[in-house]
């Protein structure tokens, strides 16, 4: 049975991935960490270990690998897009600063490390259309070159010490539980809201400006899918194209129409989110993935707006 530590539980990713890790290898034998502690979700408080780890101090992450016996790591420590770019040395203590952490521990207790990337690895060079797996990556955002940095650092620990790491480039990521707060891709999880609270809603991004996206239901499974395949069958690690959907405000708002005919939309685009958005792939292709692991999305446009609608229109009822 595996011991596995969440860095960043309580975060966009880890507030599902938590639960969804608890459900698969027990709720003992998964411990879960985040800077703030007693978490501010009583369920993750309540459904098993859980402690305070502040990622940017690697003796934290040692106490607690030691105390649990831990051996596989989910470092979900980031902050996003946007925000890094307001501050970018933050950005790069946490973005870089959890990682080379991780790693180290990982080496010394052996253990396992999953550390998300994103479309953010990429920059205005790389091409655009059906992205490929292995390619140019010149990203002009804070976010961005530690996302790149995290996959190099990840790489180095596999073939100097032999860490088992691996890695998603993960898209923009839509979920019903926790917002994202502060990324380039919060639109597409915004409007959901707004949709079901009959408020207008203010598009940052000018219409055409296509993005990968996914529901989070996915991305939790690719996550534990790719720590779970065959070591012998990857090619690659440090880091994986998945995508589930590729679109632009337009197709997004329209398909909310079929349930929502009176959305209300007013474009008033944010430069710094619009530059960041036409730096990044209109689509990736994803066909390393799922030749080595499997990948497969359940969800796309049309599903996972039905369950979004639904999901919240029970929320705020
Ligand atoms: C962001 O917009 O910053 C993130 C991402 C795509 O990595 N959602």
């Amino acid at each position: 049975m595996k011991k596995i530590l969440v860095i960043g539980a309580c975060g966009q990713i880890g507030s599902e991935l938590t639960p969804a890790l608890r459900k698969v290898y027990g709720n003992d034998n998964v411990i879960a960490s985040d800077f703030v502690f007693p978490f501010k979700n009583e369920a993750l408080n309540n459904s098993g270990p859980s402690c305070k780890i502040d990622a940017t101090q690697i003796k934290d992450i040692a106490d607690c690998v030691k105390k649990y016996h831990i051996d596989s790591i989910f470092n979900l420590a980031a902050i996003l897009s946007a925000k890094a770019e307001a501050n970018p040395l933050m950005g790069w203590d946490i973005g870089v600063g959890a990682v080379l952490n991780c790693l180290e521990v990982a080496k010394e207790f052996g253990c396992a490390v999953f550390t998300p990337s994103s479309i953010g690895a990429f920059g205005p060079e790389t091409p655009a259309d059906g992205t490929p797996q292995d390619t140019i990556q010149r990203p002009k955002t804070i976010y961005g070159i530690t996302k790149v940095t995290g996959e190099l650092l990840s790489d180095y620990y596999f073939l100097r010490y032999g860490v088992d790491t691996r890695s998603l480039r993960f898209p923009g990521l839509i979920s019903n539980v926790t917002l994202p707060g502060g990324g380039t891709t919060d639109y597409a999880v915004e409007v959901y809201y707004s949709a079901v609270k009959n408020e207008t809603f203010f598009c940052p991004l000018k219409k055409g400006t296509f993005l990968d996206m996914m529901y989070m239901p996915d991305a939790i499974k690719a996550s534990i899918d790719l720590m779970e395949a065959n070591p012998d069958k990857l090619i690659h690690r440090n880091s994986f194209n998945v995508t589930a959907m590729s679109f632009e405000p337009e197709m997004l708002f329209n398909e909310i129409r079929k349930h929502v005919p009176d959305l209300k939309i007013e474009y008033r685009y944010d430069e710094l989110r619009q530059n960041i958005a036409d730096s990044w792939p209109n689509y990736m292709d994803d066909s390393a993935a799922r030749e080595e692991w499997n990948w497969k999305p359940e969800y796309d446009l049309q599903t996972m707006t039905v369950d979004m609608l639904r999901t919240l229109k029970m929320r705020f009822k």
